[in-house]
This record gives C-alpha cells, structure tokens and sequence, in this order.
C-alpha cells in the first residue's frame, strides 16, 4: 500500500478559538508525520506491505509493536482530522441522531458519557464512539494509539468519532485542563462525517 500524509480539510487556524493555529500545525505536520514515516518503516518488507492496514489491525497482536504505536497513531488522525470542522451543528441528525437517542436515552446522556470516557483514559489514548457488528453503538477508550480495530482492543467496531486525548492535542492551550478540550472539542464536530461514518457497512 502506498501511504501519504493526508490534507487537513481545512486551514489549520479554522478551528480557532476551539483547538489553535499552533496545535494544528504541530499536530498534523510533526506528530502525524511522524507516525506514517514510521510505519511505513516498520512494515518495509514485510507481509505487511501488501496487506490493507484495516487487515493489519485485525491481527495485530502478532505484529511489532512499533506497527501497532505507529500504524494506529497514522491511522486515528486520518479520521480525527475527518471528524473535526469549523461551524458545524451543534448535534447530529437523522439515522444517526436517532441510534444516538436508542442507545444514550439522550443527545446530553451521549456527550456526558463520551466526554467522561475522553476526561478518565489514563495517561495517553484515545476516546471512540463506535458500532458494533450487532449495530450497537458504544461508547469507548483506548491506550495510546490502539483503536477498536484492533485484536488488542477492549471492544471491537467500526470507528464513527474520535478524539485524540494525549497532552500533544492540547497541551500548549489548554495546559494540563483536558475537561476543558474535550469541552471545546463539541464545538467543532463534523457531525456529517460522523453520520456517514455510521451508515458505511461494518
Ligand atoms: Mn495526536
């Protein structure tokens, strides 16, 4: 497969005031470069070269750790950046809002427990809503750069939202305040995104 370090979908100050310039800019052109330069490294002749990295996750147990860091860390941005966009609505609707509503009770119920999960991950990782094969949809964490695709993850399933907690996405606003990112984050959720996410097949 061939990688590539993705465009963000808009200017890296669009975000503004909810996660800064500056943030954005280290973010996308250090932090996730440097993931994808050393996965690509990682899988260099090996199976793994030939393999879609969505297969690489489902067994990635067997798999160096530095393609599970480096593959996931790639991979969780690409959708991270997917899932963020300037003047979005404030919620979701449609299918989406109403799967929302059968598994959450409430639009608040869902963004209270999804922000709990995001301000309670230890340490670094990660925050997912996801559905499950069954089409449940599940609120989760992750360590580092694991996601629920891989084998090593708590629960498994399709990725709808995420949101990147470690210090490296707010640190240099928020300070060590990451109830307060997560709190901005809801301002710049690219709910489109998300709903299409949700009726992709699993
Ligand atoms: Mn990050």
């Amino acid at each position: 497969m061939n990688y590539k370090l993705p465009e963000l979908p808009y200017a890296y100050d669009a975000l503004e005031p909810y996660i800064d310039e500056e943030t954005m800019k280290i973010h996308h052109q250090k932090h996730h470069q440097a993931y994808l330069d050393k996965f690509v490294k990682a899988i260099k002749n090996t199976e793994m070269e030939k393999m879609e990295i969505e297969d690489i996750f489902e067994n990635i147990s067997k798999y160096p750790d530095a393609v599970k860091n480096n593959g996931g860390g790639f991979y969780n941005h690409n959708l991270f950046w997917k899932n963020l966009a300037p003047d979005q609505q404030e919620k979701p609707d449609g299918e989406l809002f109403d799967a929302i509503i059968k598994y959450f009770g409430t639009f608040e119920n869902f963004k209270e427990d999804f922000s709990n999960a995001a301000a309670t991950r230890f340490g670094s990782g990660w925050a997912w809503l996801i559905k499950k094969r069954n089409g449940e949809l599940v609120i989760t964490s992750t360590p580092n750069q694991v996601n629920p695709l891989m084998n090593v993850s708590e629960i498994n399933g399709n990725p709808l939202l995420c949101l990147d907690v470690w210090e490296h996405a707010y640190y240099l606003k928020y300070r060590n305040k990451r109830p307060e990112y997560i709190e901005a984050f809801w301002h710049v959720v690219n709910w489109k995104e998300v709903a299409n996410r949700y009726k992709m097949k699993v």
